[in-house]
């Protein structure tokens, strides 16, 4: 099983997961500061005020992706290090920090992939409003228009927004990310203003840069019936209406899924919002980056407030976030994705696995044979993907380093690099050397 010999293979991190140094050198408050240190909000009250402390090792860092021959490297840019209030005055230590990582990375002749926002909004915007304000698509299109003006000779990959889903659904409905709201129309009221400002952005972006690719990232998942039953089948169906089509329906056809939009609409979800501006959205692209982890089984439960429950087969294999391990929804998806909406390319912009590992390290090489096992059974599924004729074109391991996993804290470790966190050390684990050894071949064994 081959991949194409331009086949874009390496790993990706997020500002806010990494970097530490969360209010250094003028750096703005964002929502993640002001949430993780509210108690009761993240696992035994970690914060990333260090995290990997990347913002100082960034240099070691990318010496150990150069030496693992990764071609490219997705990150993100800390929004409230560029513009410390989110608009306004500029912050030049902060953009100084990027051109420093930028030019290190293309000296190690490694791609950047540039993401403009996971999730580390600027708590100053958050305190206007953040994403349910009506202005967030000109903030962002002006923070876009900065990060496009000062790194745009060098950078050629641009991510708009990462996983639009969490910053709508995870931050203001469930309550469980930055900024801990819980209400279902913010939920939808920011769902669409992402949409907006992915859509000024990506126009931005085109203006200042003609020859930038340009996408945008989304976590996908496939969503199935536990069973034959018609209940189950239409439970699953609303699931992917809110899940998948209301992020790619907007992107690629510029409207929401009348199916779904009916059905909120009666329910009062979606009061206040002009849904046809919507399709400001759909902004040529040049790829869609796809974030996959797993599979989510849908079944009907009549006895609980949304009528549906996820299921989880008692024998299925999970990682540490009691996530199945499902490489053929991979395949699957992109098959869908390629199918239903044909963006000209697709980049796997996320996929990895949590495992449980030791907090300290024996030893220059940790076995992590689960990974292992995991990256190889969701490569071949993307090479399967590419068989189909599929066009993906690279494939980001999340992630490159363990890290602060939201609201789970430094508890889950994704890193195909261990760190230690009490010391900073950084451990290969035999995933890293896999990769390294695919890049290499450019093959599966
Ligand atoms: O760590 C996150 C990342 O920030 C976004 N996608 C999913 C990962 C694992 O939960």
């Amino acid at each position: 099983m081959s991949f194409p010999a331009d086949f874009l293979w390496g790993a990706a991190t997020s500002s806010y997961q990494i970097e530490g140094a969360a209010l250094e050198d003028g750096r703005g408050e964002c929502i993640w500061t002001r949430f993780s240190h509210t108690e009761g909000n993240v696992k035994h009250g970690h914060t990333g005020d260090v995290a990997c402390d990347h913002y100082h090792r960034y240099a070691e860092d990318v010496a150990l992706m150069q030496a693992l021959g990764l071609r490219a490297y997705r990150f993100s840019i800390a929004w409230s290090r560029l513009l410390p209030q989110g608009t306004g005055a500029i912050n030049q230590a902060g953009v100084d920090f990027y051109n420093r990582l930028i030019d290190k990375l293309l000296e190690a002749n490694i791609t950047p992939f540039v993401t403009l926002y996971h999730w580390d909004l600027p708590q100053a915007l958050q305190d206007r409003g953040g994403w349910t304000s009506a202005e967030m698509p000109e903030w962002f299109a002006a923070y876009a228009a900065l990060a496009a003006e000062r790194y745009g000779d060098r950078v050629k990959h641009w991510i708009t927004l990462n996983e639009p889903w969490c910053i709508a659904f995870l931050g203001h409905h469930l309550g469980i990310h930055a900024p801990g709201i819980r209400d279902e129309r913010a939920a939808f009221c920011a769902a669409h203003h992402t949409h907006l400002a992915h859509g000024r952005a990506v126009q931005v972006l085109r203006e200042r840069l003609p020859n930038a690719q340009v996408g945008i990232t989304l976590n996908l998942a496939p969503i199935q019936p536990a069973s034959d039953d018609p209940r189950d089948q239409e439970a699953a169906r609303g699931f992917d209406g809110v899940q998948n089509r209301w992020f790619l329906d907007p992107i690629f056809k510029g409207m929401y899924p009348p199916d779904i939009a009916a059905y909120l609409t009666a329910r009062g979800a979606l009061d206040g919002l002009d849904l046809e501006s919507v399709r400001l959205a759909a902004q040529p692209l040049d790829f869609l980056g796809v974030n996959y982890y797993t599979r989510i089984l849908i079944r009907h439960a009549p006895n609980s407030p949304q009528g549906y429950e996820i299921y989880l087969p008692p024998d299925a294999p999970v990682t540490d976030m009691n996530w199945e391990i499902y490489p053929q929804g991979l395949r699957d998806l992109l098959l869908r994705v390629h199918r239903e909406y044909a963006p000209p390319g697709i980049y796997i912009t996320e996929n990895g696995a949590a495992f449980p590992e030791p907090e300290r390290v024996e030893g220059d090489l940790l076995e992590d044979s689960a990974r292992v096992a995991y990256l190889e059974q969701h490569f071949k599924a993307a090479a399967e993907a590419i068989a189909h004729g599929v066009p993906l074109k690279g494939y980001f391991v999340w992630s490159l380093l363990d890290n602060f996993e939201w609201a789970e804290g430094y508890t889950k470790r994704f890193g195909i690099v261990h760190v230690d966190f009490a010391t900073q050390k950084r451990t290969l684990k035999r995933s890293a050397l896999y990769l390294k050894q695919v890049i290499q071949c450019g093959a599966l064994s």
